[in-house]
């Protein structure tokens, strides 16, 4: 049966336009950042042969639970700026071969790219964030400026963290009730912040890499891209706040509360006041 190209697949333009917007937004410098997005095999289907490896890249880790599974990914130190002039060369179609330990390139990542550097991270974050949630399709990993700042300036203690940043933005509570997690300072691309990222994934969508950037979980583009932004905003507020010289007021723990009430969300237990 004749292919359909995969420029029009809607997969792909969602990862060129946000690859695009995050560029231009100044949290993916140079090859800053990663995406990760969980395909099904009827999604990629129209437009690819799936029995057609193009070469195997073997992995650091054992993926065993993803065996099987599609994914388009961002490639190994490209740069997000180049990826709307060439999808082909920049991202890649890959799925889990057999062994769990190999992928099997079914497009892109031409000229023998690999997938981003920051995969086992992606990777033990979907078998975490799956395990939670079973819609869950994206993880993404950005430097998004005013939160990476926070993390030199604010208490990286999870509770304080998180209660900064929903007292800056009315929309923050019902954006990420649950919170936002921090691990420790690691070293990127290494398993062991992958096992520590993807451990944090299990309670929140969000966690932070200090002195580093963000990771973020989500069912599709939109909402894992509006999480990360909605934190963002709220630490770029903070930097004004703290900028204009520091809070005066801010909204208190029972308004809070009634904002919980009233969009219906549960705060993470014990980060507010007990009613
Ligand atoms: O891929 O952002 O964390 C470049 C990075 C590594
Ligand atoms: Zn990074």
């Amino acid at each position: 049966m004749k292919k359909i190209d995969l420029k029009h697949g809607s997969f792909l333009k969602e990862m060129v336009a946000t690859t695009s917007n995050l560029y231009r937004l100044g949290w993916d410098e140079r090859n800053g950042g990663n995406i990760s997005y969980l395909l099904t095999e009827e999604e990629v289907r129209p437009f690819l042969d799936v029995n057609h490896v193009i070469r195997q890249i073997p992995m650091i880790f054992d993926a065993s639970q993803l065996i099987g599974k599609y994914f388009i990914v961002t490639g190994s130190g490209k740069y997000f700026k180049n990826v709307a002039d060439d999808p082909a060369a920049n991202l890649g179609v890959v799925r889990v071969a057999n062994d769990g330990k190999t992928l099997d390139l079914l497009w892109g990542l031409e000229n023998g790219a690999v997938p981003t550097s920051e995969l086992p991270s992606h990777f033990m974050s979907h078998i975490a964030r799956l395990e939670v949630d079973p819609e869950n399709r994206i993880i993404m990993h950005n430097h998004a400026s005013h939160l990476l700042a926070m993390t030199f300036t604010h208490d990286l203690d999870e509770k304080a963290f998180t209660r900064t940043l929903w007292q800056m933005c009315t929309e923050c509570l019902v954006v990420f009730p649950e919170g936002v997690s921090i691990i420790p300072w690691l070293v990127p691309g290494t398993n062991e912040i992958g096992e520590a990222t993807a451990a944090k994934m299990k309670e929140t969508r969000l966690v932070m890499w200090p002195q580093h950037g963000v990771y973020g979980a989500g069912k599709d583009m939109d909402e894992v891209f509006g999480l990360i932004e909605t934190a963002e905003k709220a630490a770029q507020v903070y930097t004004y706040v703290q900028a204009q010289g520091g809070v005066k007021q801010t909204i208190s723990d029972e308004n809070l509360w009634k904002l919980a009430d009233a969009f219906g969300v549960a705060p993470r237990v014990g980060y507010l006041e007990e009613k």
